[in-house]
């Protein structure tokens, strides 16, 4: 048995705005003081980490010049050098500064669109200065309160030629990074555009560019909306399209919580790394949580260390699943195909048509089945309580 002790080949990263999360919330102000980043860098790599993400004011502040911004980066670079870690992921703010109040690459008026651009363009020059792959696009104030402001079909159009637009620009940079698109219902707007994974998906079929597109699916965003998380991420596996992944504890029907990993839903999350593991998925398993607005400094490494132990924990109990001759035996079981009936209909062909017509099919024999998932429940729940 491990200790659960991170490596760096676990990929694990935090968003500075993760850790340097001050507690704020709509009902209260801030209730532990700023983080610099280059600590957040330091001590996240002491806990274990791999890298870490940013928006670009996470970093440099939205007024500086640019001689500041080129000092703080500078100064952020040495952290990260110092430390041994990597940026892999970055994004743009597109959503604290009022000017975004209604939308970004969405909004009615093109100038905020093209201040959208311009802002993201600057981010993307940065993320890849610090050697980002991965570029994400949360369209947090990509939405609306009342569909009076504008019409869904125009903002479509938007959001596409501000993407079209985007891949033109990294490729004509060179930076050849992949572009998550990021879903989630609501908050902070009324209703978000692309509320779900399959929507992104639908989206990026409609891009100039699908192939440069995938998603950066969150489990909050998916359970806040009383979704089945894991099967989102099947269907981003399944289509190629998981580019990236954030990781988070949520409770159903709330506003985006954004606990620490595991907190809630342990039976959801061991099936979501279990998922992860068995597919290969390679990219950054990153947290995008924070402390408990409870909690203090030490609060907070609190739960940056328990993000990963419990993502080790449940791979580990990923593994032992895998292997249980009891669980695996009723596993086998449940799709056994002694007739190798599949092939019937593994490909079309008239003779295949026929003989699946010709079939005769004990229905009420079928019906009357048991499939004993009552037992093969208990046995999972068992071994992620930790008693198999
Ligand atoms: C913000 C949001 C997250 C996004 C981040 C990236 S910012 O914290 O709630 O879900 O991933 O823009
Ligand atoms: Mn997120
Ligand atoms: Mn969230």
């Amino acid at each position: 048995m491990s200790n659960y002790t991170p490596q760096k080949s676990d990929k694990f990263t935090f968003g500075l705005w993760t850790v340097g999360n001050p507690g704020r919330d709509p009902f209260g102000s801030e209730v532990r003081p700023p983080m610099p980043p280059t600590k957040s860098v330091r001590k996240l790599s002491e806990l274990g980490a791999y890298g870490v993400n940013l928006h670009d004011n996470d970093l440099v502040p939205i007024d500086a010049t640019p001689a500041q911004r080129d000092s703080i980066v500078k100064e952020f670079k040495q952290a990260l050098n110092e430390s041994g870690m990597v940026v892999p992921m970055a994004t743009t703010n597109l959503f604290s500064d009022p000017i975004f109040k209604d939308g970004a690459f969405t909004s009615n008026d093109p100038v905020v669109r093209a201040y959208a651009l311009q802002k993201t363009m600057s981010a993307m020059d940065l993320g890849a200065e610090l050697g980002a792959g991965v570029y994400v696009f949360w369209g947090g104030r990509e939405g609306t309160e009342t569909d009076a402001s504008k019409d869904a079909r125009d903002s479509m159009k938007r959001f596409r030629e501000c993407l079209n637009f985007l891949a033109e620009y990294d490729l004509d940079q060179g930076y050849n990074m992949k572009f998550a698109l990021e879903p989630k219902p609501n908050e902070p707007r009324g209703d978000i555009y692309l509320p779900t994974v399959g929507s992104a998906l639908g989206f990026i079929a409609t891009l100039d560019k699908p192939e440069k597109f995938g998603v950066n699916p969150e489990f909050a965003h998916d359970t806040m909306a009383g979704l089945n998380f894991v099967h989102a991420v099947a269907q981003a596996i399944d289509a190629g399209k998981l580019f990236h992944i954030d990781l988070n504890g949520q409770k159903p029907g709330r506003y985006d919580q954004d606990y620490r990993f595991g907190a809630e839903d342990l039976k959801a999350n061991f099936f979501l790394v279990k998922m992860l593991e068995d597919s290969g998925y390679s990219g950054m398993r990153h947290f995008d949580a924070h402390a408990y607005r409870t909690e203090d400094e030490e609060g907070v490494w609190d739960f940056a260390r328990g993000c990963m132990k419990t993502y080790l924990i449940l791979k580990e109990k990923g593994k032992q699943w895998n292997e249980d001759a009891e669980i695996q035996g009723i596993v086998k079981n449940l799709s056994a195909d002694t007739g190798n009936i599949s092939s019937l209909f593994s490909s079309y062909s008239k003779e295949n048509a026929s003989k699946i017509t010709a079939m005769n099919v004990d229905r009420i024999a079928y019906g009357k089945k048991g499939y004993g998932y009552e037992k093969l429940d208990q046995l999972t729940t068992e071994l992620v309580l930790g008693v198999r």
